[in-house]
């Protein structure tokens, strides 16, 4: 499964929820796969996806909440997966789109081959917490977290694929903002 693979199988299970992107191909990549009112486009800063999905899923418990993170994200961020975990949102699914590299600044290789993000997130609090390797098990995987309670992380394992061709977010960080505050609000 590539990471366009697995981004286009997320889309199909998302109807009108707050969902926040990690920066990079990852962004991008969503954009062009669906582009929509509530997604958050995290244009440029690293790491902060996570923090970004737990404000917006603590401001409002009614509204389930998705992250798209990336291994290389989560690894910047660690201390994060203890916040959420601690925070504890049952309406948080937090997503990381596993290709082991920093593919948006050129495939260097991460930790993630190494450290299994899953147990970490496991091992901090998460209640749920799993890893997927082929479309079928992703589908299936969806299924729980969107209906089920969190937070809830799922790691991903994809082929790096990204496309560098494909086009940016041609949405301004302020449309971004008012974009995703008219669908949350
Ligand atoms: C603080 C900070 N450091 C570095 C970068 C450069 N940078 C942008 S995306 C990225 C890689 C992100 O890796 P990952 O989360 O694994 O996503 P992938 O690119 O593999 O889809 C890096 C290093 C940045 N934007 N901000
Ligand atoms: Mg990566």
């Amino acid at each position: 499964m590539t990471g366009t693979e697995a981004l286009e199988i997320v889309a199909t299970f998302l109807n009108n929820e707050p969902v926040v992107l990690a920066n990079g191909y990852i962004s991008r990549e969503f954009f062009n796969v669906q582009d929509r009112e509530g997604s958050f486009y995290m244009i440029g800063s690293m790491g902060l996806a996570s923090s970004i999905g737990l404000g917006a899923a603590l401001a409002r418990p009614d509204r389930k909440t998705v992250i798209v993170d990336g291994d290389g994200n989560v690894l910047m961020s660690m201390g994060t997966l203890a916040m959420i975990a601690a925070a504890r949102p049952k309406n948080l699914v937090h997503l990381c789109i596993d290709n082991e590299v920093y593919e948006s600044t050129g495939k260097q290789r991460s930790l993630s081959n190494q450290i299994e993000l899953e147990k970490v997130a496991q091992a901090n609090g998460y209640p749920y917490s799993r890893r997927v390797e082929t479309p079928d098990a992703l589908k299936q995987a969806m299924g729980e977290v969107m209906a089920g309670e969190g937070p809830s992380f799922l790691l991903i394992k994809v082929a790096p694929s990204f496309d560098s061709n494909r086009g940016r977010v041609t949405h301004t960080p302020e449309e971004i903002r008012d974009r995703f505050m008219s669908v949350y609000g």
